[in-house]
């Protein structure tokens, strides 16, 4: 059993952190989101105040020009931006999606050449795994590198890419030994943005997350120095795989911000909206309601922050606690949006109000970075 000191403890330093982000999240970020999601408009301008309060800054270490404070503190920023817009907190989840298999296994030439200019925000990645038919099963992927000379020639076509366009860099993981066998002849590799061959395929049209374009981005004999191979040679599925054990803690908190700001929006509502005389929350199938909201919340944070002290500790079940805060997160996210549009009633349906954005937006959180049935089996395989 965990003791009870070594669950987790929060700084204050990180408290006072997260509550400046708050107040930036509500003043300079709320208001733009309607307008983020009705245009499908990357928010160039929010990547930059993002960047100049030092945010962009926290998934990485001081040596590399990052705050250094850890994954807790990382995802207590990523709930409190994506309350305000969940496609805004999602510039600062690649930040460290994309750069993760350069944290965990580049060489030290490969962290200094890209990490410190993703933590001042000039630069953003894209993590580029899925493949049109390879979703779930990335040890499936058709896209193919080989070796000539000093250079590694990649081709193929990934499919799903966050920041698609946007990135100058893209971590490309391709088969590099087939007999290997299923999963195990992959590599990971950087492609930059301007390498010939490298050009942006079909970008999607999206229910949710409408700021953050998402697409195919396409390899036609691209040329990359052996430099640029993260970790070792035919051992890239694993650099996928340690990576979403942890980055997917930022998707377990998108979907916490996005599930309290619904139902803080849905409480202060039905504070203000009267009918038959009193204000709705005067109502037991409104208090309810509003309670079983907050208190999921409140379950999917204890969970959250418990998976992030894990992570930060390094602990050998990091996986199954990032799967299980995944999940029950977004799973959250998607019960408390939709009772939240159930509060507002017919203004919940609408576009002048937040919530049925909220309630789009959240439903990307129950599929990427692995689908929750994907989150299951990997709970699930730890249990046997
Ligand atoms: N960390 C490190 N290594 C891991 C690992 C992890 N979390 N999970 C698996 N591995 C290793 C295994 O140990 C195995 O190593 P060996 O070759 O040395 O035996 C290898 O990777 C293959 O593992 P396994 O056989 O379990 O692979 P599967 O193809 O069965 O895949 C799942 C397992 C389903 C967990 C994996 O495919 C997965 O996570 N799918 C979802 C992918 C995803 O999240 N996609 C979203 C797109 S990215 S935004």
């Amino acid at each position: 059993m965990t003791a009870l000191a070594e669950i987790y403890t929060i700084p204050q330093e990180h408290l006072d952190f997260s509550e400046t982000i708050r107040q930036i999240a509500r003043e300079r970020i709320a208001p733009r989101a309607a307008e983020i999601d009705e245009r499908a408009e990357y928010p160039h301008d929010l990547r930059a105040l993002l960047s100049e309060q030092d945010i962009l800054a926290l998934p990485f270490e001081t040596e590399h020009g990052g705050t250094g404070t850890g994954t807790l503190m990382l995802n207590m920023a990523v709930e409190e931006i994506a309350k305000a817009c969940a496609s805004t907190a999602l510039i600062l989840m690649i930040q460290e999606l994309g750069t993760l298999p350069i944290k965990l296994f580049g060489t030290p030439a490969l962290q200094q050449r890209f990490l410190p200019r993703c933590a001042t925000g000039e630069w953003s990645p894209a993590f580029a795994l899925s493949e049109p038919d390879a979703g779930s099963d990335p040890g499936g992927m058709l896209t193919r590198a080989v070796r000539e000379g000093e250079e590694w020639v990649i081709n193929g076509a990934k499919n799903w890419i966050t920041n698609l366009g946007v990135a100058d860099f893209y971590i490309v993981f391709a088969v590099t030994n087939r007999e290997a066998g299923h999963s195990r002849g992959i590599t990971a590799f950087v492609v930059e943005a301007d390498r010939p061959g490298f050009s942006v395929g079909k970008l999607e049209h999206k229910l949710g997350i409408r700021g953050s374009p998402t697409g195919q981005p396409i390899f036609e004999d691209v040329r990359v120095p052996a430099e640029n191979v993260i970790g070792e040679v035919n051992a890239g599925f694993k650099v996928a795989m340690a990576t979403l054990d942890r980055s997917r803690l930022g998707v377990a908190a998108q979907a916490l911000g996005i599930a309290q700001g619904a139902t803080d929006y849905a409480s202060a509502y039905a504070r203000e909206r009267r009918q038959f005389g009193q204000p709705i929350n005067a109502f037991q199938a409104i208090q309810f309601k509003l309670a079983d909201m907050e208190t999921q919340c409140a379950a999917g944070r204890e969970l959250l922050y418990q998976a992030c002290a894990k992570v930060d500790r390094g602990d050998p079940d990091l996986g199954k606690y990032s799967a299980m805060a995944k999940l029950f997160c977004s799973d959250v996210a998607m019960r408390t949006t939709v009772e939240a549009v159930q509060v507002l009633g017919g203004y919940g349906y609408v576009k002048d109000y937040p919530v049925e954005r909220m309630l789009r937006d959240a439903k990307i959180t129950q599929i990427y970075e692995g689908t929750n049935e994907i989150q299951r089996l990997v709970i699930a395989r730890t249990m046997s």
